[in-house]
């Protein structure tokens, strides 16, 4: 048996991780970490289903299934569905936002990760067979003509044109926060009221330092955003006319490339051929955009301000969109060479050879801070899965062993220092812990 390098051998680990699932799991749903996020969170949730899996096919049927009952009527899957718990800021009240269910949600979107997780929770049930197998076969198909529904509200609401780029209007969108990515678009932010006096950031409350989390003056702004959307009621050509943030996301881009072929396949396999096809030409329709920004001189992918037209060339892991979506081999073998190289994983000082989310040669580097630094385990474990997929087994396989070393102080720590190792953001974070589980099961 491997022994990983901070003493914690496999099955400790796992069970650790799952552990931790358990804690978090307040019945319906698992909050994507204890105290900090006290609800549940799009993305997050196809992760823990991914982790969830590994343990019990009908709990991870069930966190999907949760998401899914809180979809809106255009399609939207919300990047937040509220849980009983009071404990987060901005809460319900705050958001103002209600599904057809009446689950009570945010009305912004996350990255649509979630076809992996379908295909992961039914290879699951598949391997262990009888009613987990069942159970499994039966919500993917049952569930199929709703990830497609999302799916086709991406490509409309998002991607009006068709240019394969799929717009947002908050930085929470991308689920990268505070990247470097969007300084330029919250620099045209301007609150024109204030709307954080005076209300209390609990998210501090759960950090070690404050530097870890974004400013207030960062807040402000995030607000500011909620604010104008809830004007607009959340109405799609209403908040695209009147929001202050609108910027094309290369990385969300590339993970709609990536989740409408993993959609596509599961089209296939439950015979639903014409939306299978539908599904491969938003595949392809993606994976040209996330191409078309490019930077010949980087080699990273870019985003663009709609508003100003300017183009973001900032070194984050956004900037390697490609890898998930492909479509151009050399691109690719570009990418995953720096990707490994000195400016990257291969970096000299850090501690695991692991993404950090922004290059530490760039001048707004920030070990510390949330994304303009630190290391993130579900993003360790999204590019392993796809290069896996694709073919690249040695890069695949080195993230896994990084991302398991880096974890086997069994903090599951939101995010970890590149240099240290130190775990920050929230412990118990259950991504963390469902990545470890889907890496060692
Ligand atoms: C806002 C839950 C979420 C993740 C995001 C991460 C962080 C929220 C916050 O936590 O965002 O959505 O309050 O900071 O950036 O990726 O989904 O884990």
């Amino acid at each position: 048996m491997t022994v990983v390098e901070t003493g914690t051998a496999p099955p400790a680990l796992a069970a650790n991780a799952a552990y931790i699932l358990r804690g978090n799991d307040i019945g319906t749903l698992t909050t994507a970490a204890p105290r900090l996020y006290p609800h549940l969170w799009s993305w997050d949730a196809a992760f823990v289903a991914i982790g969830l899996a590994t343990v019990s096919v009908p709990r991870a049927v069930a966190e999907l299934t949760t998401l899914l009952g809180a979809q809106w009527a255009s399609g939207m899957l919300p990047h937040i569905v509220f849980g009983p718990d009071e404990g987060y800021f901005p809460g319900p009240d705050v958001w103002g936002a209600t599904a057809p269910s009446g689950a009570r949600t945010s009305g912004i979107c996350q990255p649509p990760v979630h076809a992996i997780a379908v295909r992961r929770v039914l290879d699951a049930g598949r391997r262990n067979g009888g009613a987990d197998r069942d159970l499994a076969e039966r919500f993917a198909a049952d569930t199929f003509d709703r990830w497609l529904a999302w799916h086709r509200w991406l490509a409309t609401a998002r991607d009006p044109d068709g240019r394969g780029l799929l717009e947002i209007h908050h930085g929470w969108e991308s689920g990268m926060d505070n990247s470097p990515r969007w300084d330029l678009a919250y620099a045209g932010v301007r609150p024109g009221l204030d709307l954080l006096t005076g209300r209390e950031r609990r998210d501090l409350q759960h950090v070690t330092d404050a530097r870890q989390r974004p400013t207030d003056g960062e807040y402000r702004r995030y607000l500011w955003l909620v604010h104008q959307m809830k004007e607009a009621r959340y109405d799609d050509v209403a908040v695209r006319e009147t929001v202050d943030f609108r910027m094309t996301d290369v990385f969300m881009s590339a993970v709609a490339a990536l989740a409408s072929d993993v959609l596509a396949e599961l089209g296939d396999e439950f015979g639903r051929r014409s939306e299978a096809d539908e599904l491969r030409t938003l595949a392809d329709r993606f994976r040209a955009g996330v191409l078309s920004t490019v930077s010949p001189s980087t080699g990273l992918a870019r985003d663009v301000d709609l508003r100003t037209g300017a183009v973001v060339d900032v070194p984050t892991i956004g900037g390697f969109a490609p890898l998930l979506s492909g479509g151009d081999a050399a691109l690719v073998r570009r990418q995953l060479d720096l990707f490994t190289g000195p400016h990257w994983c291969g970096h000299p000082d850090l501690r695991y050879a692991l993404p950090p989310s922004t290059a530490p040669g760039y001048a707004g580097y920030s070990p510390r801070t949330y994304w303009r630094g630190p290391q993130w385990p579900f993003m360790n474990w999204l590019l392993y899965w796809t290069l896996y997929r694709a073919g690249h087994r040695d890069e695949a396989l080195s993230l896994r062993s990084e991302g398991l070393r880096q974890l086997g102080d069994l903090a599951f720590g939101e995010y970890y220092e590149p240099h240290t190792g130190e775990a920050l953001g929230s412990a118990h974070q259950s991504w963390t812990a469902a990545v470890a589980l889907d890496w060692l099961i």
